[in-house]
């Protein structure tokens, strides 16, 4: 077909193994594509000289080293943080989603925005899931990096695969000179801080700008968000909170046990850090990207120039809305474009009151990070689009 790009595929004897185990597990309740699995694995951040690379070890540094202060109860008595960072990415519904807390209605477990294999197993969709495996093995302060999976939209900061660190320090009753609970949690919230005020101040420098924000997790209580301040804007970079008991006890820990969890995306910290600009260059395989990055070293991104784009709409009717997924149009549009879509938004919706018919209209902005892109083969990808918005959803094209 004429879809096929002559590029060349890396497969690893890790992402071997992850195909294996998705074929034997998949079942027809499956909505995970060729390209997602061809992602899988191929642990980016374990490559020094690669930007996730260097980002991760700097992060490993910080946790691992006792000459990081981090927060004054773990300054009591410091514990060193193990590390897992080789946890397959096939992961069960109960591991993900039950152990987890999150309730049969949220939007998470949803096949519009989670990667199903079977309806027990799915591709992770975040760190935590492997949570269980660190407290399995008796860590008390522990960092997971992690690939993971996500049906989300299209943008410079978005990406269906991505690397997240988690961080979790459980305390015992022989941290505190208290047995009031409320006081515990106050005090392990201040730990979680310091300890990440410390890091991005040791990452980003003394003048760093960062805020709080409340923020909602199914399995911690409370729960906070960090941003930090970047081009003009506050970009989120982690979740945290303290981990539900209910959870902790079911990981085995003592009742009396305070937990502070945390999960980032290691591309987020890298972009600020290296001023990448967009997502997809972590998968680049373009010398002129890769060639500029050197273990331990951290050095601002060189843009090198940027390819003319070129945006084409597709308008299609749909005839009940209940079943409309914003991310299967994304899904489709990622399978057939790949790495050549900056964008998708959705730039008109209107009704028609006679028909009860809805139009939406998508933008798909096109532009490689690497060559100029000819009309007739962007032409080739927004027919294939349509195709497959009409035969595969069935919706009418306009
Ligand atoms: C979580 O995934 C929680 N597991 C974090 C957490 C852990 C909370 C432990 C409490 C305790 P969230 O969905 O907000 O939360 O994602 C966390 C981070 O992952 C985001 O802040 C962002 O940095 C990164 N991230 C999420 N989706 C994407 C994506 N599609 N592309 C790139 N990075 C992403
Ligand atoms: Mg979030």
């Amino acid at each position: 077909t004429p879809l096929c790009f002559s590029y060349q595929r890396h497969f690893s004897s890790v992402n071997e193994q992850i195909r294996k185990e998705i074929e034997e597990k998949k079942s027809p309740y499956s909505n995970i594509t060729p390209k997602i699995i061809e992602l899988a694995g191929q642990e980016l951040y374990k490559q020094p000289n690669h930007p996730l690379g260097i980002m991760r070890y700097k992060m490993e540094e910080f946790f691992t080293n006792d000459k990081y202060k981090k927060g004054f109860l773990h300054e009591k008595k410091k514990f060193p943080f193990v590390v897992g960072d080789s946890f397959s990415p096939v992961i069960s519904v109960q591991q993900n989603f039950e152990d987890l807390l999150i309730p049969k209605d949220h939007v998470s477990r949803k096949r519009s925005d989670t990667y199903y294999i079977s309806e027990n197993y799915i591709m992770r969709p975040q760190a935590t899931a492997n949570e269980r495996n660190m407290f399995e093995q008796k860590a008390e302060a522990f960092v997971i990096f992690a690939d993971c999976f996500r049906r989300d939209e299209i943008d410079a900061t978005h990406y269906p695969v991505f690397h997240q660190m988690e961080v979790v320090r459980a305390y015992t009753q022989d941290y505190f000179d208290t047995k009031n609970e409320d006081i515990k949690i106050q005090m392990v919230m201040k730990d979680l801080q310091e300890t990440y005020e410390s890091l991005v101040r040791n990452i980003f420098g003394e003048d760093v700008q960062y805020r709080w924000i409340p923020a909602y997790f199914p399995f911690t209580e409370p729960s906070l968000e960090m941003e930090i301040y970047f081009n003009g804007e506050w970009v989120e970079m982690f979740g945290c909170g303290i981990l539900r008991k209910e959870i902790l006890k079911n990981f085995g820990r003592h009742e009396h046990d305070i937990a502070w969890a945390s999960g980032g995306g290691l591309e987020r910290f890298a972009m600020l850090l290296f001023g990448i600009p967009d997502i997809r260059l972590f998968w680049s395989k373009d010398s002129r990207f890769l060639n500029q990055f050197k273990a331990g070293q951290i050095n601002k991104f060189q843009p090198f120039s940027k390819y003319p784009s070129c945006y084409k709409d597709i308008s299609f009717w749909i005839q009940d809305m209940a079943t409309f997924e914003e991310n299967d149009i994304y899904e489709i549009v990622r399978e057939i474009g790949g790495d050549l879509i900056e964008q998708v938004e959705c730039v008109d919706t209107y009704e028609n009151k006679k028909t009860g018919k809805t139009s939406k209209c998508f933008r798909i902005n096109y532009r490689s990070l690497e060559r100029t892109l000819t009309n007739q083969e962007i032409d080739t990808l927004q027919f294939a689009i349509r195709d497959e918005i009409k035969n595969k959803l069935g919706y009418e094209l306009r």
